[in-house]
């Protein structure tokens, strides 16, 4: 079958079990092709699977909203971060020259990522929302690298399937399947609306995954872990927003 084809089949297939003989046929389909969520076994049952399922399918290829330039909220607003540790604050002081974001896991050459590494990948910009799951919004523009460039610098292993993400402080981690990682508007970011990242906004360095909700974007960006599954990492649900209880699949 052609990939059209084949996908075709299997969102019938989904939607037709779905319909028919309940979600819990529908699982088990999804569970055949690779796309069960992580976080299925926990709060969220077949009806999560069912989304993520169907939503990767559909969307695979799929873009986020882009905005114009006269869309861009003339007051973004930052949600509440806790205060810089003191790695932050050494960091900080030397201009950020020491940041690194190091790529490892399944990957034939593991990466640690000066600035100035990111800056010397193509530049893109995009003009995205962030959407925060408390139901606010705002929309910037974007400037960094496509997360792509660095990971087939890394060079993904055939067996990479998600790609697990945290912080320097490792306050929040969350982690994409490898369509998203790849996706073009998944960002290395170091820029927005033509400044250098503010602090508060994930400065140096932020992930941006436009097309999920906020808590997919994290803020001051130091770790990526390329791997087969989430079973081993934290409690298994990929992500620590799913830990709290919301989704890990949280697209928009
Ligand atoms: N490191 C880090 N990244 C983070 C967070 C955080 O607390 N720490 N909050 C997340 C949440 S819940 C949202 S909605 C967005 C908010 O982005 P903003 O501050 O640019 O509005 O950042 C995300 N990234
Ligand atoms: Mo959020």
């Amino acid at each position: 079958m052609s990939d059209v084809s084949r996908r075709k089949f299997i969102t019938r297939g989904l939607a037709a079990a779905a319909g028919l003989s309940g979600l819990a046929v529908a699982d088990r389909l999804a569970a055949r092709y690779g796309l069960v969520p992580p976080d299925s076994g926990g709060v969220y049952g077949p009806g999560e699977t069912l989304t993520y399922g169907v939503q990767r399918l559909l969307t695979r290829h799929s873009r986020a909203r882009e905005f114009s330039r006269s869309q861009i909220s003339a007051q973004p607003f930052a949600n509440e971060i806790s205060p810089p540790s003191a790695a932050f604050m050494r960091l900080q002081a030397g201009a950020f020259r020491e940041w690194k974001l190091s790529i490892d896991g399944l990957v034939g050459h593991p990466a640690s990522l000066s600035l100035g590494d990111v800056k010397r990948f193509p530049l893109h910009r995009q003009i995205t929302e962030v959407v925060c799951e408390e139901g606010w919004s705002y929309v910037a523009e974007w400037i960094g690298t496509p997360l792509s460039e660095a990971l087939n610098v890394a060079g993904l292993l055939p067996q990479a399937h998600y790609v697990v993400y945290s912080s320097l402080d490792r306050d929040t981690w969350e982690s994409i399947d490898i369509d998203d990682a790849m996706h073009p508007q998944t960002l290395l970011t170091y820029a927005m609306n033509d400044s250098d990242l503010p602090v508060p906004f994930g400065g140096p360095l932020r992930l941006r995954v436009p097309r999920q909700l906020g808590y997919k974007s994290v803020k001051f960006l130091t770790h990526m872990t390329v791997t087969d599954n989430l079973k081993n990492v934290g409690k298994g649900l990929g992500s620590a927003a799913a830990e709290d209880g919301y989704a890990w699949y949280a697209g928009i």
